[in-house]
């Protein structure tokens, strides 16, 4: 027996990668829409460059995203005749509440989403909402500096609340924030840091995660408070470090990599600070405000289930040297993988080998929403893409999860690949970078008549589908 027969197959996306239309029916700006294509993206993502506004040497891809948000019932439609049980979309939280510290949310935001909602329903297809996706009202952060400001759980939990009875009985999975260890990583992008000069951005980061930790767990009290229902997860960017050598070097800092990936979904997951991570901030003199208040309330209320993006494993080594490139999260290179065009290293194992990880570590029900290839597609002279190799990464990839489930008895409620459709590329902000079952035309440059098309692996998924994950 592989997959249960209730699994949730379906496809994921972003508001910030598809919906566009930025500027709509009362929505507020977002730290998401002024992260331009090209070469200043890192420097703003990861908060190193103040840039809080549009200007006109940048081109912003969000600004039009695959406009999604007007299109969004021909692209169901599409998910439904693939088969789709299940489909992950991001809630923008600039739609709800323009400037985030608002008391009373926005209409036809809130309107949006449930016709939304009610399309997928109308085709059996249950909604799985990611709350925060990377985005983050800019009002928020010129005014309290982001997630570094305690006032965000506040704000936070105005838009859970809003959601949660808006839409109690149209959705009932939940996730609260996007990759949040991303923070770490990305932090204009996981919680609307810009650094000051000088300032210890270590401890920066870890407060704005603790404020995201705390925001969390009310959430899940909210969201159960209103539906006892609700199904409440965390989502992390998985993908275990493996040790580049056996030498005991090499295992111990595989092993304070994988911690560091780790830390917050042991919070998340088991309700307090594991002791490594406060060692580490005794150790590097950092100074996390945490009070006894939120240690109850983060005991009180642990996640459902475990949830994560996969797309490469890692490697960790002692002399650190031959990083991969282009990637928000280093790397040793692997010699034993071969990588994507970006350079993420191709693992299917490593995907059951991650699988095992979580599930071993937390017990409690893991879902896979997040997988996929990125590559160039380029459709023949009658517009369709025979992406075999997006196909050969995902048969691979499902089998491995398959084997998981099957061999080694790990609990998983569903799998959602990323860019079901494609969309703007997160780290890159490019439309080249591709993931989807469907074709958009649209370029990097912005040029493209937005049509949508299906591509070879339309065909392959609707099969995955249809035989729950037998025939790959
Ligand atoms: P893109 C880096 C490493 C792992 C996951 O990424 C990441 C990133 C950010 O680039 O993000 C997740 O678009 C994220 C999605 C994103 C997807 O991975 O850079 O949750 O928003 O699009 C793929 O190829």
């Amino acid at each position: 027996m592989g997959f249960k027969k209730d699994f949730l197959w379906g496809g994921a996306t972003a508001a910030n990668q598809c919906e566009g239309a930025i500027d709509v029916d009362g929505r507020g700006l977002a730290n998401v829409d002024v992260v331009p294509l090209g070469k200043d993206r890192l420097p703003i993502i990861t908060g190193k460059m103040k840039h809080l506004a549009f200007d006109e040497e940048h081109f912003y891809p969000a600004k039009v995203g695959i406009d999604f948000y007007h299109r969004y019932k021909e692209d169901i439609a599409l998910f439904a005749e693939m088969g789709f049980k299940t489909f992950r979309l991001s809630i923008a939280w600039s739609r709800i509440f323009p400037n985030g510290d608002e008391t009373t949310p926005n209409e036809e935001g809130l309107k949006f989403y449930e016709e939304m909602f009610k399309e997928c329903k109308k085709y059996g297809i249950e909604p799985l909402v990611t709350i925060t996706h990377f985005d983050c009202p800019i009002h928020l952060i010129k005014e309290y500096g982001g997630w570094r400001n305690k006032k965000m759980v506040e704000f936070y939990q105005n838009l859970v609340t809003a959601i949660a009875k808006r839409y109690k009985g149209l959705v009932k999975y939940w996730l609260t924030f996007n990759e949040i260890n991303m923070i770490l990583h990305a932090p204009f992008m996981g919680a609307g840091i810009v650094f000051e000069e000088g300032e210890n951005e270590e401890e920066v980061k870890y407060q704005a995660a603790h404020h995201e930790l705390v925001a969390s767990a009310e959430a899940t009290r909210i969201l159960h408070e209103v539906d006892p229902e609700n199904k409440v997860g965390c989502m992390m960017a998985a993908g275990d470090y493996y040790a580049y050598e056996c030498k005991p070097e090499d295992v111990f800092e595989s092993m304070k990599e994988n911690r560091h990936n780790l830390s917050l979904i042991d919070i998340q997951a088991r309700g307090y600070y594991p002791n490594y991570l406060l060692k580490e901030f005794e150790q590097k003199g950092l100074n996390i405000e945490i009070t006894e208040e939120d240690k109850k309330v983060l005991k009180a209320h642990t996640v459902d289930f475990i949830s994560f993006s996969y797309y490469a494993s890692r490697v960790a080594r002692a002399e650190k040297e031959e990083l991969t490139a282009g990637n928000i999260f280093e790397s040793v290179k692997n010699p034993h993988l071969e990588a994507s065009e970006w350079g993420w290293q191709i693992d299917p194992l490593g995907f059951r080998i991650t699988l095992n990880t979580l599930w071993d570590r937390y017990q409690k029900p893991l879902f896979v929403v997040e997988n996929g290839l990125g590559a160039v597609d380029t459709p023949d002279e009658n517009g369709y893409v025979a992406d075999d190799y997006r196909i050969d990464y995902m048969a691979r990839h499902i089998e491995a999860m398959r084997d998981a489930v099957e061999k080694d008895g790990v609990e998983l409620w569903g799998y959602t690949s990323w860019g079901c459709i494609d969309l703007v590329s997160a780290g890159t902000g490019e439309m080249k970078k591709r993931y989807g079952f469907i074709y958009v035309d649209r370029d990097n440059e912005g040029n493209g008549t937005l049509a949508r098309s299906k591509k070879k692996s339309f065909y392959w998924y609707k099969n995955v589908i249809a035989t729950n994950g037998e025939d790959v």
